[in-house]
């Protein structure tokens, strides 16, 4: 499959829709790649199906504890969250620690100890997070996370910035879309806190989170593969768990073999929401390839 190096992605500032092919993540730009996104999008309205991904991105710094944490170097953790949203449509901590630590065949060892063992917040130094208060401000603004709190000291937990990221035509598979970054860097370095980790020199420690709509057609699939964590949400269920601090990893949603699991039938158009964190550096791989022909964003009030 190709990868695209960095100034392939175009990612368009949502917040000055007139505006394109800047802000990209890219430290360089690309003339062939604004020829693509003006012709793509230059007349699209917010509510059309598009072939875009209207992300909020949330950033953050190694001063929030979830973030830059020692990586156990396992695969993905299942079951870190309920399997279905709040009425924010936000993710829900699970308040155990999910079902297991996924191996390299992505599979659960049966030897694991951890199995749905209660978490224990601050003496829980091994887990994938510190504690469901501090996975609540992942995916919410700084204004709406309350104070005080007391596992932070500084002024701003999190910056939010708004971009769309450009699903493009996939050369390897007819009828597919696809976006693929080994190196997933939408902040640029002058965008939120700047780069964090500071010695990294650029702009790790984020989350993403796109609330989508699709029509389901038979045979649909979406794939996603990287790192950190990432859950899809399918008709307000989940439909894929790579959650925890890992490296990169790959998913699929079948939507046939899930109809009956996630309540969806041919014909109708259904929510997709979903939830990525880049929690540790130097790795940041986000990929996504899909048959799904457009989106419907729902941008956030
Ligand atoms: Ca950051
Ligand atoms: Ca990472």
């Amino acid at each position: 499959m190709k990868i695209l190096d960095c100034n392939k992605l175009v990612f368009l500032l949502s917040v000055a829709a007139a505006y394109f092919g800047g802000g990209t993540g890219c430290h360089s730009s690309s003339s062939t790649d604004d020829t693509d996104s003006d012709s793509t999008h230059a007349t699209d309205s917010d509510t059309a199906c598009r072939q875009v991904l209207t992300a909020t991105f949330r950033d953050f710094t190694e001063a929030h504890p979830d973030f830059e944490r020692d990586d156990s170097g396992w695969g993905p953790a299942v079951g870190l969250i309920l399997e279905t949203l709040d009425e924010q449509r936000k993710p829900i901590y699970n308040k155990l620690r999910g079902d297991c630590k996924l191996n390299e065949n992505g599979t659960c060892p049966s030897t694991d100890t951890w199995q749905n063992t209660p978490m224990w917040g601050y003496q829980d130094t091994d887990s994938d997070w510190q504690a469901e208060e501090t996975f609540f401000t992942w995916y919410r603004n700084d204004d709406e996370i309350p104070r005080p709190i007391s596992w932070f000291t500084g002024d701003e937990i999190n910056r939010t910035i708004q971009k769309e990221i450009l699903l493009e035509p996939n050369p390897d598979a007819l009828n597919s879309l696809f976006f693929d970054s080994s190196l997933f860097l939408p902040l640029d370095t002058d965008e939120g806190f700047g780069p964090s980790p500071e010695n990294t020199g650029e702009n790790y420690l984020f989350t993403t989170e796109i609330h989508t709509q699709f029509d389901y057609v038979p045979k649909q699939v979406f794939t996603f593969r990287g790192d950190d964590d990432l859950w899809i949400f399918v008709n307000d269920k989940l439909a894929l768990d790579l959650g925890g601090l890992h490296e990169p990893f790959e998913g699929t949603i079948d939507f046939d073999a899930l109809a009956e699991d996630l309540e969806i039938v041919p014909g109708n158009r259904y929510p997709m929401d979903i939830f990525h964190a880049e929690r540790h550096s130097p790795g940041s791989n986000f990929r996504i390839e899909t048959n799904i022909s457009c989106f419907v964003s729902v941008v956030p009030e």
